[in-house]
């Protein structure tokens, strides 16, 4: 296994990269959406939480990620002695009509495609994304960890609806009419995820990208009022099996899968690397389960981390874990801290297990 840091958008310059190595990392996950754009309520070196009006405002609708942009983060990555091995997440103003089944989603289908074979042309091999309507929302920041540590959990599910003009709990035409998003079924989630799989994972395929999909965080059934897709472990199954090609993998979060309701974590793990189907790992702790759950420091909370990474190294994955969120340390710079901790804590886990 390989040991990864995730990056936003605001961070990917060389003193971070730097960070990341000096951490053990030898392979980035980058954010290319900007979260923390005019968002009010977002610390800008934590995780994006947010408010009722979500996370900030979308990107530009007209400018999709160019190859010079693109080639240029690799070229700088390579540089400072490190390898990009994925992109998380599409930018809602690329893709919402794909998401809500929109006026724009042919259009939109085809910008997807068209940022896959960007990234197969520059060689970053993996697109991880979240086919979710509410999006990472409905969560609260407190001093939850150990020591007082400022982390994020949840207490109870948000029932606010979506205003129009937002998904992804990010908002991507302000000046969209007043109103509500329509609610939608189960059934009419999955068919658009398997819309968009159809479509876009031939693509994928031939730029030699694998997609990798996270699951939903928090896992509620519903979330403002929209139906969620994988909110227990065995529902990435169904996920998987819309298609069999390779490039249809996981974004294997296993804090999100420790908050889920039903099954077994361990089982989870096994299930799933057993069929290698993850592309790579997103690793943190909690304690409890949604939707009343807290983030923990990694050597804190009910996942047995060393228990998982057993059974990944077992089952021959040999791909990228990162630390996922980390609680944020009482000092002058929380986020790094954290970090370190996790990321030390990671590595000294994989040399004991390999
Ligand atoms: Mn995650």
């Amino acid at each position: 296994m390989k040991i990864g840091l995730g990056l936003y958008r605001h961070q990917l310059n060389r003193e971070h990269y730097d960070f990341a190595r000096q951490c053990g990392a030898t392979h980035l996950v980058v954010h290319l959406v900007d979260y923390f754009q005019q968002g009010r309520h977002n610390p800008g070196d934590n995780q994006p939480t947010g408010g009722s009006a979500g996370w900030g405002r979308a990107g530009d609708a007209d400018r999709l990620w160019t190859v010079e942009e693109l080639a240029s983060l690799k070229r700088n990555i390579n540089a400072a002695g490190l390898e990009l091995e994925a992109v998380e997440n599409l930018d809602p103003a690329h893709w919402h009509d794909v998401l809500l089944d929109g006026p724009k989603k042919a259009e939109q289908l085809e910008n997807v495609k068209t940022i896959l074979r960007r990234l197969g042309q520059v060689g970053i091999p993996v697109m991880g994304y979240n086919f979710s309507i509410a999006g990472v929302a409905g969560r609260v920041i407190g001093r939850f960890a150990r020591g007082n540590a400022l982390s994020v959990g949840m207490d109870g599910a948000d029932d606010a609806p979506i205003p129009q003009g937002m998904v992804w709990n990010m908002v991507y035409d302000p000046g969209a009419p007043p109103g509500v998003l329509p609610e939608i079924s189960d059934d009419e989630l999955w068919r658009r995820v398997e819309g968009f799989l159809k479509a876009v994972l031939p693509v994928a395929e031939e730029a030699g990208v694998t997609l990798a999909a996270h699951p939903d965080d928090p896992p509620v059934s519903r979330l403002r009022r929209q139906p969620r897709l994988v909110y227990q472990p065995r529902m990435y199954q169904r996920l998987i099996d819309i298609d069999p090609r390779p490039a249809n993998r996981l974004e294997f979060c296993i804090g999100t899968l420790a908050e889920m309701t039903e099954g077994d974590l361990y089982d989870a793990v096994e299930q799933y690397s057993r069929q290698r189907r993850i592309a790579y790992v997103h690793l943190r702790n909690i304690a409890g389960k949604a939707p009343h759950y807290r983030e923990t420091f990694i050597d804190d909370g009910d996942v047995d981390i060393v228990r998982v990474l057993s059974i990944l190294h077992r089952n021959g994955f040999d791909g990228v874990v990162i630390p996922d969120h980390a609680p944020q340390m009482t000092c002058s710079a929380p986020w790094h801290a954290g970090m370190a901790h996790a990321l030390g804590f990671i590595g000294a886990a994989l040399k004991s297990i390999s």
